[in-house]
């Protein structure tokens, strides 16, 4: 089999369950595959990965699951897919760039927001949640350290929920290259840009949106003018949920420090910085990611229930 008709090719993977979502235009909620391999240890990365794939299914919606898997770009991941991408010792970290060699390789590989967001557009899924996104790193102006998130979201018809962008990112820089993108960003019932584990950061969203059903109508109105490109909806941490920012500050400021000594860059920084505040704050940041990434998901449900409706 070789090219089929759309967007799929012999490179893609669409898994049963999700085939058929697409076709009688259910809601779906895509997931990222680099939360559960390098975003979060063992075995707290399994136990989120099925916990947000069962979230989706409470709201109503389908998960979809998306990695490399066996030479193709899988959405959609069963549970041993699941299991080898949480405890597989080598599982790459995929964005764009990596997805040739991990396809033709046939590693197995863990999509960032950016890989995951080419198997949402291959696809046609709409709505996608997750923890944080990739932006402008600290120091970009001297290491051009700015995830290749950003561009991808500036070109894939995707709405990403996340809770903002953590600090260990220029939350003021990423602000301004997701203007630049063209990344429609609102405030999910707030007027602040969320710091990930804190739900303020002092700076301003360019629009607030209150209900699932304002944000499908601007996805509806977005696509259907043409507009290539995705949306931010940034969902603050609940507050019963939120960390200590100083100790959290404190961390990331130790976390920069040890990278810079131990001369970790690129791809590595992030999952470097994660695993060193997770250790610093004795797995309190842990507790408040996987709290804030399941009330993504669960808010991706509703959007991705109220857009299929307008869908239908
Ligand atoms: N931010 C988080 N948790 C994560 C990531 C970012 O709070 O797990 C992951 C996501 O997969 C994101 C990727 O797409 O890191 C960005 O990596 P980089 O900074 O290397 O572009
Ligand atoms: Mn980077």
């Amino acid at each position: 089999m070789k090219q089929q008709s759309g967007k799929m090719n012999e490179f893609v993977k669409v898994l049963p369950e999700i085939q058929e979502a697409l076709n009688s235009r259910r809601a779906i909620v895509a997931l990222e595959s680099t939360i559960v391999a390098h975003g979060m240890p063992y075995p707290q990365n399994l136990e989120t990965a099925n916990r947000l794939e069962s979230i989706v299914r409470e709201g109503g919606a389908i998960p979809a699951t998306v990695a490399v898997v066996n030479g193709k770009l899988q959405v959609g991941c069963t549970e041993s897919d699941l299991l080898a991408l949480a405890t597989e010792p080598k599982v790459l970290k995929v964005s764009r760039r990596d997805l040739p060699l991990a396809l033709a390789r046939k590693s197995l590989g863990a999509t960032t927001v950016s890989g995951t967001l080419i198997g949402c557009e291959l696809a046609g899924i709409r709505v996608f949640a997750t923890g944080g996104i990739g932006g402008v790193h600290r120091g970009a102006d001297q290491t051009w350290d700015v995830s290749a998130d950003i561009p991808e979201l500036a070109q894939s018809s995707v709405a990403v929920v996340s809770a903002g962008a953590k600090s260990i990112l220029d939350l003021p820089k990423t602000l301004e290259a997701l203007e630049t993108a063209g990344v429609t960003v609102a405030g999910f019932g707030t007027d602040e840009f969320p710091a990930f584990f804190t739900a303020t950061s002092g700076l301003k969203v360019p629009h607030r949106v209150d209900s699932a059903e304002e944000m499908a109508a601007a996805m509806h109105a977005k696509w259907t003018l043409g507009l290539r490109g995705g949306f931010l909806i940034a969902n603050p941490i609940p507050a019963e949920f939120s960390a200590d920012p100083q100790q959290i500050t404190a961390a990331i400021e130790l976390g920069l420090r040890a990278a810079a000594a131990e001369g970790v860059t690129g791809k590595d920084l992030t999952p470097f910085l994660l695993r060193f505040v997770n250790e610093q704050t004795a797995g309190k940041s842990l507790r408040a990611n996987r709290a804030l990434v399941e009330h993504n998901v669960r808010v991706g449900a509703t959007v991705a229930a109220a857009y299929a409706i307008l869908m239908q």
